[in-house]
């Protein structure tokens, strides 16, 4: 399975609309289910690639994308949510849908509109869901404390310390976690540690500017996250056209990309990805890896057996194959290299693994 996200906002903020956007799996806002897609990630350098090799299958990189039903907001805080929130634990980013425009008859959890205050709202649903989370974890670790068990000590401290930011109002992906900190809760998948994309909805591009979309901004810029806009509703009914249509009728919008294309722009810089290749003229592959892997991890998300027998990797540059127009040519040229277990896969290798079976 690809890497998963998560729609999640108020009730009726625009999440199955966005969802409908990104996804165009023309979902219905009705009912309370979970909808879930699977959506091709666009690479253009995948085209390139099966120009050269015609291959007899292609296989583009995939993201998951779960749109979870609102929250309610009745008691904010108190955790009602709690359902919805074991959903929002499977997901490895959230998309925050905030409603931005201006519409009384458009029903909405609140009546009026405020970014600030919705953000807060949801903020306080997962803090509250980690809050027990973390309780839990320290009432487990007590025993071990008690028996002077150092690491129980360490974890504990850690763990004491990030309910605390909590309690004062601080998600734990602000809290500039260490490395180590972040080891201690790794286990609890702490709902308010996860990167955060904010969505703003808006209803016409005369909205794009406007003072919610601003106050947004500032929301996603002061905790260094990503937002994109998505004009709603009009891109919903946009990605059930066929693809050239498609981008007229964005251009008509003043937008070059669909708001899929922004959005995987936007996921795979907060959850810092990058994509590899596979080539050759039975399959042309996409694969996603964290920058920063190293050749047997990223050879893992190929398969299993090629991490656990990795003997190393040989790595073409695409700008080189489709410069040079060969793998033949590119060994020629000395660009073919061969990489151990310490190599960090880069955004655009083309790679074979050699591994013992
Ligand atoms: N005109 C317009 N209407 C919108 C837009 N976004 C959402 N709506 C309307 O707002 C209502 C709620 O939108 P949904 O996408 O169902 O909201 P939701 O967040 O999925 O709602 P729940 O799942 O019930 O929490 C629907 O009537 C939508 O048609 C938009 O950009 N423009
Ligand atoms: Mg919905």
């Amino acid at each position: 399975m690809g890497l998963s996200c998560g729609l999640v906002g108020l009730l009726s903020c625009g999440k199955t609309t966005i969802y409908n956007a990104i996804t165009a799996a023309g979902a219905s806002g009705f009912g309370t289910e979970m909808n879930r897609s699977v959506v091709n990630v666009p690479d253009q350098r995948m085209n390139k690639l099966v120009d050269m090799y015609h291959p007899r299958k292609v296989v583009p990189a995939t993201l998951d994308v779960v749109d979870i039903p609102g929250l309610r907001t009745s008691s904010p805080g108190d955790g009602h949510g709690s359902k919805l929130l074991g959903h929002i634990k499977d997901v490895e980013a959230l998309l925050h849908v905030v409603r931005c425009f201006e519409d009384g008859s458009i029903p909405f959890a609140y009546e009026t509109i405020d970014p600030v205050r919705d953000v807060e709202t949801i903020d306080l649903e997962l803090m509250a869901a980690d809050s027990t989370t973390i309780q839990n974890k320290l009432t487990r670790l007590e025993k071990r404390v008690r028996a002077n068990d150092k690491d129980a000590i360490r974890e504990n401290a850690h763990c004491e310390k990030i309910y605390a930011a909590i309690q004062q109002g601080m998600p734990a992906r602000k809290q500039k976690l260490t490395a180590q900190e972040i080891a201690s809760v790794y286990e609890c998948n702490l709902v308010s540690l996860k990167p955060v994309l904010y969505i703003a909805n808006i209803k016409s591009m005369a909205d794009v500017n406007n003072r919610y979309v601003t106050a947004l901004k500032q929301i996603a810029d002061a905790e260094n996250a990503e937002m994109i806009i998505v004009c709603g509703k009009d891109e919903a009914d946009i990605s059930q056209l066929a693809p050239e249509e498609q981008r007229e009728f964005l251009r008509d919008l003043g937008l070059t990309e669909s708001s899929m294309e922004r959005l995987m722009h936007a996921a795979y810089k907060i959850l810092g990805l990058i994509n590899f290749f596979t080539v050759g003229e039975d399959e042309v592959r996409a694969w996603t890896c964290k920058k920063g892997d190293k050749a047997p991890t990223a050879a893992g998300k190929i398969h299993k057996d090629m991490e656990k027998g990795f003997i190393r990797l040989e790595v073409i540059r695409y700008e080189d194959l489709t410069e040079l127009g060969s793998e033949a040519a590119v060994a020629k040229a000395g660009k073919k290299r061969m990489e151990g277990r310490e190599y960090e896969v880069q955004d655009g290798d083309i790679v074979m693994v050699l591994f013992n079976k």
